[in-house]
């Protein structure tokens, strides 16, 4: 097999391996998984658990609420795993998730994803496997697998053949750091709104430019961290 021919593959290490493929078999994502654009597969961390209890989590030293996952279990479930894929430890302690590392991801050979429950995972197993560890907003989920889904689903979209038409990955939101401009359909005219005319002039350079001032409005009032940047980069020069 040639590099182009081994599909990317991702493992989920997981106490939930069920929640698996999920959404991600449906869609985009389903259709690639299905044509072997990808694999995934979702590993209980349960099974890595030894002793008579098979248990995966402890209190944590120092007292506190909640449970900790055991940095052996945890240790034993990446081992299996492992190989030259970057292991990612979803957090909300993390980075936060980008659509450029996402697109480092995609462009690599899969990912490792390990996901967190209970309060969260022995700091030492986190170190000594020096995970990546990522975030997919300011706020908390009840634990990793949702965000797990969601870095996938980022990534997959990105791979070859996966989506339909080249064009509709770089003219998106995040492709040149400005959000995206507003679309319409038929019909031309629906409950007493138009669409905007320019759309209907065919004047192809008019509609780029008015797209354009669409994308660069709406950037500048809802993100304007991402409008300054997007300044700062220069790309709004001609
Ligand atoms: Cl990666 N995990 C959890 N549990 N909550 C989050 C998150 C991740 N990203 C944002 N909130």
């Amino acid at each position: 097999m040639t590099s182009s021919t081994v599909p990317w593959r991702a493992t989920v290490l997981t106490l939930f391996p069920e929640m698996f493929p999920g959404p991600l078999g449906h869609a985009l994502s389903g259709r690639a998984l299905a044509a072997d654009r990808w694999s995934l597969v979702a590993r209980d961390i349960r099974d890595f658990a030894t002793g008579r209890h098979r248990s995966v989590d402890d209190t944590p030293f120092g007292g506190g609420a909640g449970m900790v996952l055991r940095p052996d279990v945890v240790d034993a479930a990446i081992a299996d795993a492992a190989d030259d894929r970057p292991l990612v430890y979803l957090t909300p302690r993390g980075r936060p998730l980008t659509q450029d590392i996402a697109r480092r991801i995609a462009a690599g050979p899969g990912v490792v994803a390990l996901c967190g429950r209970y309060e969260g995972i022995d700091q030492r197993v986190i170190e000594a496997r020096a995970m990546q560890e990522i975030s997919i907003g300011d706020y908390v989920l009840a634990g990793g697998e949702l965000a797990a889904m969601v870095l996938l689903d980022a990534c997959v979209r990105l791979l070859p053949g996966v989506m339909g038409t080249a064009a509709s990955a770089d003219e998106e939101s995040f492709a040149d750091g400005l959000l995206e401009y507003p679309h319409y359909t038929r019909p031309a005219l629906w409950e007493g709104h138009a669409v905007p005319e320019v759309l209907t002039s065919g004047n192809h350079a008019a509609i780029a430019a008015w797209r354009l001032e669409q994308s660069r409005q709406i950037t500048q009032h809802r993100r304007p961290d991402l409008y300054n940047q997007y300044i700062a980069s220069g790309a709004h020069a001609p």
